[in-house]
């Protein structure tokens, strides 16, 4: 059975944890991999909290709920919603796996927003990567325990709160068997390429976390909620840059006079991309084999912070990254504008990529899940609704700064990357549009409001964090420890 445990648990790290850490150009080879939670051999593997165990033997289960009773209805529905008619008809239960993360936890709020009985599974496993980076958020951020109570204190609804590992089948069972989800999204992977690109440590980690979890996922659906729908979050990168028009996940072919349907060829560009293609083929196929019901978000970058429900109460404020790993391209240049710091175009800057609004994320999942796909389709959808090169955006953001009297400088940085710098990019994303998502596209005011926000917390910033620290051409086998 599930444990319901007090929201006052405390992580323990044992002593040899160094927090501060940095990644720098000059020490990526030189800093701690070897960082472990107590009684946890990887460094990865669990988080474990301490007295929270199954019933013996090696397994890492943790389980979490907010202090009221998970299964409680809101008896007193807050009025800061107008919730007319967005409600689901019936109260559909979702489970949000990353929910702590950027996406997820937007995410998880406005579903609990929209009447749907939300609980997070969280290994806050990105909480610890920011640690062993010397990394941090340009917003502060409460723990996942005081935002899910703030949250309820505000609306009067629950959210259930599930921490461990999705790689850990024992403890996924158990959140399985006690939240009974309808629908499960899947935000909880690690998903920085450049962190994949780290070392052959970070590279091993990110594709066990992210393939293995899924794979979990996809036998928890099989074992104990066989009609469950999977909206899991896939990449646009997992298509690369071909030189024709990207299609929503299939494409149509007619080879030596015969035609066949068939999925989109994969390009992807660093180990962490490559994970995503990993996990589509290991969907796609259950979905064949086992009637499994999923949809593949192939999601573009996403931009923005806020959200109608982050927005609330500053104990809800979702994470915002700007730095060289974590960092996405126009939030660190909106935060790069902000600091004085010049916009970092990676090589000649014609890197063009689908981007999308935070607001648009949340939107795109619950349309995905309120028109579920059907038992044994493989659904997929390209998320994005706009796009650009980082030209493009930097020229953006310099504007936006001038309106504001910022001096925005540019500066071309050797890419780190291996990638297309100048190439043809058509990718077609109707069919989130088809089901109704009506986009926030990239304006002025969503601008002006990014950098008002950067400039907010600009105190906050470590500009050390800034250039980029991770090379795909020098990526090696890296000391497993070094002292500090
Ligand atoms: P994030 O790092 O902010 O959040 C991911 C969350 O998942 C974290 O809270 C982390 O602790 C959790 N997690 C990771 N591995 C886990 C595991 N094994 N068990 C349980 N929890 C685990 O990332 P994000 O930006 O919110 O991205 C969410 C998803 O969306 C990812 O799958 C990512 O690939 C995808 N995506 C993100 C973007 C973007 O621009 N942020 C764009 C396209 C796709
Ligand atoms: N770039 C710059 N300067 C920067 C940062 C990035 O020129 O300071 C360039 C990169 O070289 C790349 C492009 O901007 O060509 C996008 O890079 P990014 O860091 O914004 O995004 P990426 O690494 O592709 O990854 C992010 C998320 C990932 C998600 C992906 C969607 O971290 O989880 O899967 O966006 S997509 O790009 O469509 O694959």
């Amino acid at each position: 059975m599930a444990h319901l445990l007090s929201t006052s648990c405390t992580l323990k790290i044992s002593s040899g944890y160094k927090p501060y850490s940095r990644l720098t150009q000059d020490s990526v080879a030189s800093f701690p991999t070897s960082f472990t939670f107590q009684t946890s051999k990887s460094p990865f593997k669990s988080l474990v909290l301490p007295g929270e165990r199954s019933g013996g033997g090696n397994c890492n289960i943790v389980q979490a709920t907010t202090i009221s009773s998970s299964r409680e209805a809101s008896k007193n529905p807050s009025s800061v919603f107008d919730q007319s008619s967005t409600e689901p008809s019936k109260s559909q239960k979702v489970m949000v796996i990353g929910g702590d993360g950027y996406c997820g936890w937007a995410t998880a709020l406005h579903l609990s927003k929209k009447g749907y009985e939300v609980a997070i599974v969280d290994s806050l496993v990105r909480r610890l990567f920011d640690h062993q980076l010397g990394i941090d958020s340009l917003t502060p951020i409460a723990s996942i325990h005081n935002r899910i109570r703030c949250w309820k204190s505000l609306t009067g609804k629950n959210i259930e709160l599930y921490i461990g590992d999705i790689c850990d089948f024992e403890f996924l069972s158990e959140s399985f068997k006690s939240f009974e989800p309808d629908a499960v999204v899947h935000f909880g992977e690690q998903r920085s390429a450049p962190y994949s690109m780290i070392d052959r440590s970070r590279a091993v980690f990110t594709q066990h976390n992210n393939v293995i979890g899924t794979l979990n996922v996809l036998f928890a659906i099989k074992e104990f909620r066989e009609q469950c729908h999977l909206v899991k979050l896939g990449t646009m990168g997992e298509y690369g840059t071909p030189n024709i028009d990207i299609e929503e996940g299939y494409i149509t072919i007619t080879h030596n006079g015969r035609t066949d349907t068939l999925p989109y060829p994969k390009q992807a560009s660093s180990f962490y991309h490559l994970s995503k293609v990993h996990d589509s083929h290991n969907i796609a196929f259950t979905c064949k084999a086992w009637g499994i019901r999923a949809t593949d978000l192939n999601q573009g970058v996403v931009y923005g912070v806020k959200t109608e429900e982050t927005d609330l109460h500053e104990e809800l404020s979702n994470r915002l990254d700007y730095d060289g790993v974590f960092g996405t391209a126009l939030n660190r240049f909106c935060v790069q504008a902000a600091v004085g710091h010049p916009l970092t175009v990676y090589g000649k800057g014609g890197q063009t990529r689908g981007y999308l609004d935070i607001r648009d994320t949340v939107q795109c999942v619950e349309l995905a899940i309120a028109n579920p796909a059907k038992p044994g389709e493989f659904r997929v959808f390209n998320q994005f609704t706009e796009q650009f090169s980082v030209n493009e955006l930097a020229a953006l953001v310099t504007k936006a700064g001038n309106k504001l009297g910022i001096e925005v400088k540019t500066t071309s940085v050797p890419n780190p990357r291996v990638e297309a710098e100048e190439h043809y990019y058509n990718a077609k994303h109707t069919k989130l549009i088809e089901l109704g998502l009506k986009p926030h596209l990239l304006s002025d005011s969503l601008l002006d409001s990014l950098l008002n926000f950067a400039i907010k917390y600009k105190d906050r910033v470590d500009t050390k964090q800034i250039m980029p620290s991770v090379s795909w051409k020098k990526i090696g086998v890296k000391p497993k420890t070094v002292a500090a």
